[in-house]
């Protein structure tokens, strides 16, 4: 088992546990996938026309695609949304052209009906970057205040190095063990 799904060790055996990653192209979602080190991701292409990265592994299932670009596909999103445990948001903070539309595309998402009890934790990833925001920075310039009401937490990361990642899995882990 790679080392990062070790965190989740405790919920296997227990229903299935959604967990959807999610953010604009080019964040690190894939790169984060990938460090979990669960075997190759399956990428489909549902008719609509946007990808699907899944990666299943026991009765974990994580699912990623890309937010933002075409409103035509938006409503195909919401097939994956039910019965989602927990969403990873992933945001690039060295990009600060498109902060705006990252918050945007949060805060839509979060107003889906299917995703009102999933837990939320932020990755402010590319921490490596010198251009890159601050967390606290990123966590304003997303607007996470009005966030009160939802079990949340920012995290900063660098997926690409593989840093910062075990705190957000065990906060993870330990938030989906509350929730149940
Ligand atoms: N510098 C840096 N680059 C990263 C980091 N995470 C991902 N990347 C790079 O950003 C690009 C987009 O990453 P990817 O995982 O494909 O993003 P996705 O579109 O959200 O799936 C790739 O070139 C990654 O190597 C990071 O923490 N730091
Ligand atoms: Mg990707």
């Amino acid at each position: 088992m790679g080392g990062l799904m070790s965190y989740f060790k405790s919920l296997f055996g227990q229903r299935e546990i959604r967990i959807l990653i999610l953010g604009l192209d080019g964040a690190g979602k894939t790169t984060v996938l990938y460090q979990l080190q669960v075997g190759e991701a399956v990428t489909t292409i549902p008719t609509i026309g946007f990808n699907v990265e899944t990666v299943t592994y026991k009765n974990l299932k994580f699912q990623c695609w890309d937010l933002g670009g075409q409103a035509s596909i938006r409503p195909y999103w919401r097939c994956y949304y039910a019965n989602t445990d927990a969403i990873i948001y992933v945001v690039d903070s060295a990009d600060h052209a498109r902060m705006g539309i990252s918050k945007q595309e949060l805060v839509h998402m979060l107003e889906e009906e299917e995703l009102k009890s999933a837990v939320i934790v932020v990755l402010a990833n590319k921490q490596d970057l010198p251009q890159a925001m601050s967390v606290a920075d990123v966590h304003k310039a997303l607007g996470l205040d009005a966030l009160k009401n939802r079990t949340f937490q920012i995290f900063k990361t660098s997926a690409k190095n593989n840093e910062g990642l075990e705190p957000v899995m065990e906060w993870l882990v330990n938030a989906l063990k509350v929730a149940q």
